[in-house]
């Protein structure tokens, strides 16, 4: 398995969570930090991939496995392209999700087993894998909540909260396998509690990958 030095963080949540917000915070404090490195997001980050995103997030009737194929289609694009190459620089990546995602909405949330999402992720995404994960984990009806205040909603959007129960159990899931690597942000607080959350994660990363 290739070591980066350059570090690879993503931000998780499910609907209404604040991702908006933690990603302003979290790139200011590596701004701060005088670190070099690139925002992204999934699905999504790279041309291609932003194509697969309309399809994916206004299409009518999409078939649950076509989501979960197009979702890997434009992560393809988005890791050989985009994600890898600016760790073999030594640039930082931040993604507004990656595939943590796929395993709470995919999985959890359409059912698809996570052997096959696992399948996909070994062959799409081998070894790149985010050094740390903030899951910004929310009440599913205070998310559906902040959320209704958007004016549109997109495909995926429009699911009701039983989906979102699914969503929040996938992410759970994935947190306990892998305590490390995701750390959970309790989002169901104010915007400021949120950020000293998230402050306090970026601060004990930042002291254990500098040994
Ligand atoms: N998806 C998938 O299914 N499988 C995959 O593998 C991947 C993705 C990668 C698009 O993602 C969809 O793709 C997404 C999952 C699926 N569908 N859904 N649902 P996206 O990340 O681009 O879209 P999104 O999930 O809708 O995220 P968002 O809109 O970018 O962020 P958000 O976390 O939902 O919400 P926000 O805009 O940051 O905040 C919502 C509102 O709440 C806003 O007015 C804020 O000011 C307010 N807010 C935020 N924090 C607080 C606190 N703490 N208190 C009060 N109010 C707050």
């Amino acid at each position: 398995m290739t070591t980066y030095q350059a570090k690879f963080i993503t931000l998780e949540g499910s609907e209404g969570a604040g991702k908006s917000s933690a990603m302003a915070t979290l790139t200011k404090q590596l701004t701060d930090w005088g670190i070099n490195y690139i925002q992204t997001r999934e699905p999504g980050g790279e041309p291609n991939a932003e194509h697969i995103r309309e399809l994916l997030l206004h299409s009518d009737h999409l078939h649950a496995r076509t989501e979960l194929l197009l979702m890997f289609a434009a992560r393809n694009e988005h890791v050989t392209k985009v994600i890898r190459p600016a760790l073999e620089q030594g640039i930082w990546v931040v993604s507004d999700r990656f595939v943590d995602a796929s395993y709470a909405y995919q999985g959890l949330g359409r059912g698809i087993s996570w052997e096959t999402i696992e399948y996909l992720e070994q062959w799409v995404v081998g070894d790149i894998t985010p050094d740390l994960t903030l899951l910004l984990d929310v009440e599913p009806q205070t998310g559906l909540e902040r959320a209704a205040k958007r004016s549109t909603k997109d495909r995926i959007e429009q699911e009701k909260a039983p989906f979102f129960d699914q969503i929040r159990r996938g992410y759970m899931t994935r947190a306990k396998a892998d305590p490390e690597r995701i750390k959970i942000i309790d989002a169901n607080q104010s915007e400021t509690a949120v950020q000293q959350q998230i402050i306090r994660q970026l601060h004990e990363f930042k002291s254990t990958v500098e040994g």
